[in-house]
């Protein structure tokens, strides 16, 4: 699914986000930035060491929740590895909204300052960190159509969806959002 705008586009795809051919894709960290299962798993086995050893050496002290920071990729085909830092889910109350809002909006901004024109997210924090999918979706979309609106020199935002059931809620927060933006319509 493609929502356009003007010339620049939100996408969804399915599948797993090491394949994918961008500039940079998006890490779903842990805030000591040590290693862990899921997106981060995938990553550092096809990556290769060399992404970790990166991340002890430039970031010795982590990365605080709501932020991220930036590695080259090792063996992937991708220029960089942004390491995203999410919120755990404690039931909404605790700022979860607002700290996975910032580490969609810390990726973007560290993309752009790289000269990244495409990006790829996974669903930060819907896994390990159990925020409800139906409202990371909301929130990593909202986030990314704003902050493409501000930033002409991105060309293009790809969330890239583990299962059917990520895809599903994505889609229906794309179109709902499509819906409210009246841009062009998601296809
Ligand atoms: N490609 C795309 N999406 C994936 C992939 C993949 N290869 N593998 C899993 N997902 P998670 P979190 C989906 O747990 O919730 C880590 O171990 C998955 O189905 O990777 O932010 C870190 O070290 C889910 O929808 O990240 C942290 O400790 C989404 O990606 C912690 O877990 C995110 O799941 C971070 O938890």
């Amino acid at each position: 699914m493609r929502m356009s705008l003007g010339r620049q586009a939100i996408e969804l795809h399915q599948g797993d986000i090491t394949n994918e051919a961008v500039d940079a894709i998006v890490n779903a960290a842990n805030s000591r930035l040590a290693g862990g299962g899921g997106v981060d798993g995938a990553i550092h086995r096809r990556g290769g060491p060399t992404i970790m050893e990166e991340t002890d050496a430039r970031y010795p002290d982590g990365c605080p929740t709501g932020s991220a920071v930036i590695t080259s990729a090792g063996q992937l085909k991708v220029k960089h590895v942004i390491h995203a830092v999410g919120p755990v889910w404690g039931g909404g109350t605790r700022g979860e909204a607002g700290l996975l809002a910032g580490a969609y909006r810390r990726s973007l901004e560290l993309a752009v300052e790289h000269g990244c024109r495409s990006v790829a997210f996974p669903a930060l924090s819907a896994g390990a960190y159990r925020y409800p999918i139906d409202l990371a979706a909301r929130v990593g979309l909202s986030t990314a159509v704003d902050f493409l609106r501000q930033h002409a020199e991105l060309e293009l935002v790809r969330f890239v969806l583990f299962d059917a059931a990520a895809y599903g809620a994505f889609a229906a927060a794309l179109e709902e959002l499509a819906r409210k933006e009246k841009s062009m319509p998601a296809e």
